[in-house]
């Protein structure tokens, strides 16, 4: 059994309370729900934080270091800029996933940047609470090889 540390940025915790048309009506308890039921299948636990801060967020991910196996992510718009992201999650040893409800790619030009991808083990974008769920099924794969 391990820890996953199940990380979310800027303005998640606004899920289901605006832009239905891009995020869904899910919230964010929905997904941590979703993730962490998703988990426990593979009798590993979730452990899920939300900030709106950057600082906050890098404490997080070196919170994680030595006590979580695995992060999975969605470090908001951080991800397009926020070099202090990609460089605490280069820090973590275990694997990382990082995942967006929407695809990017398929948005603004400035969103097609991610500073987090080249640090992460892999990207599931675009699949909105699937793309939780398989982040998942990887992490357990991973830590199941480890
Ligand atoms: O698609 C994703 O998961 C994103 O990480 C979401 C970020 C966005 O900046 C990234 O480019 C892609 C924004 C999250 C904002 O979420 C809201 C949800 C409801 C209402 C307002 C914002």
């Amino acid at each position: 059994m391990a820890i996953i540390a199940l990380l979310h940025g800027p303005n998640l915790d606004l899920l289901g309370q605006r832009e239905p048309d891009v995020y869904g009506t899910a919230t964010l308890a929905d997904y941590e729900a979703a993730t962490a039921a998703a988990a426990a299948a593979h009798q590993h636990t979730v452990e899920a934080f939300q900030t709106n801060h950057e600082g906050a967020l890098v404490d997080a991910i070196h919170a994680a270091r030595g006590h979580a196996a695995a992060i999975i992510i969605n470090p908001g718009a951080f991800t397009h800029y926020a070099w202090a992201i990609h460089d605490a999650l280069a820090a973590f040893a275990g694997p990382i996933i990082e995942v967006h409800i929407s695809n990017p790619n398929a948005r603004e030009p400035w969103r097609h940047t991610s500073v987090v991808a080249p640090v992460a083990t892999g990207s599931i974008v675009g699949l909105g609470m699937h793309g939780y769920e398989l982040a998942v099924e990887a992490v357990a794969r991973k830590l199941a090889a480890a």
